[in-house]
């Protein structure tokens, strides 16, 4: 059950992200006009995407490099260097998910994937990753951990939510092509990492329903966009706005590289 004080500590965290977002970053003249854009439109949507940030054949390599790390699995397990491959169960009455349908049924989530496969280290640390959060944000943020996210046939995902009420990105890298929905492309709602009422009233509610107080639903669907694009695209997301995996269609993959990023 949710209980009061997580209520009080999510509105709060909340309300202090809301009043701490400016629309306007100050970015230097100097940006070299990529990264400008990028961190605007990171500032002002939530979201922003960049293509061409790996090459496709280097997302041809790591991807064969992480399906080789994990042939035969077929549950959740710890393989060399504390890194744990982790097969999703499905959803459980306790998740309390508002779409509890064996939710994430399938998903395996790779955790720390750059102590298994050491390509992935230069990616975490990338520094243009890193400006435009800076340039955005106005504050520093850290890479914390680097997860591979792989969805085979994973036809039932978790609905839109925030990650939790403070500050955090996440950097997705496609390693596959995500060309159409039926491939579960990630999906958010523009501007929702900012005040609205809406936000509110979805976090009061899973209070009297027992969900997770970061469930939300009826975002503008004026406002959806859906990631649709080629493997080695970047896409870097405010994680207080609204997002999502979109459910796959049977027979569909999907794998990308997810960087956390939070306040050192
Ligand atoms: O699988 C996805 O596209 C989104 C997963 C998600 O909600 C997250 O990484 O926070
Ligand atoms: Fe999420």
């Amino acid at each position: 059950m949710n209980t009061i004080s997580e209520y009080v500590n999510l509105i709060a965290g909340s309300v202090r992200q809301d009043r701490s977002k400016s629309i306007a970053p100050n970015i230097p003249e100097s940006t070299p006009e990529r990264i400008r854009r990028a961190a605007m439109e990171l500032a002002q949507a939530g979201i922003t995407t960049i293509p061409d940030f790996l090459p496709q054949e280097e997302c041809d390599n790591l991807r064969a490099k992480i399906e080789n790390r994990i042939t035969n699995l077929t549950e959740t397990t710890t393989i060399a260097d504390d890194v744990t491959v982790s097969f999703r169960g499905g959803s459980k009455p306790a998740r309390r998910y508002r779409n509890a349908v064996n939710v994430d049924l399938g998903m395996i989530d790779m955790f720390d994937a750059d102590r298994a496969v050491s390509e992935l280290t230069a990616i975490k640390e990338d520094t243009m990753i890193r400006d435009i959060l800076t340039l955005a944000t106005g504050r520093e943020l850290i890479p914390s951990r680097l997860n591979i996210y792989i969805n085979r046939s994973v036809t039932s995902t978790r609905g839109y939510h925030m990650d939790s009420g403070a500050l955090q990105f996440k950097a997705f890298v496609y390693l596959t092509d995500v060309n159409d929905l039926e491939d579960g492309p990630y999906s958010f709602i523009k501007r929702s990492h900012r005040f609205s009422t809406r936000k509110y009233l979805n976090i009061t509610q899973n209070l009297m329903s027992g969900y997770h107080l970061t469930e939300m639903s009826n975002g503008n669907p004026a406002d959806v966009v859906h990631a649709l694009a080629p493997r080695g695209t970047l896409i870097i997301s405010d994680q207080n706005g609204w997002h999502r995996g979109l459910p796959q269609t049977d027979g569909r993959s999907r794998m990308l590289i997810s960087i956390s990023f939070l306040p050192r």
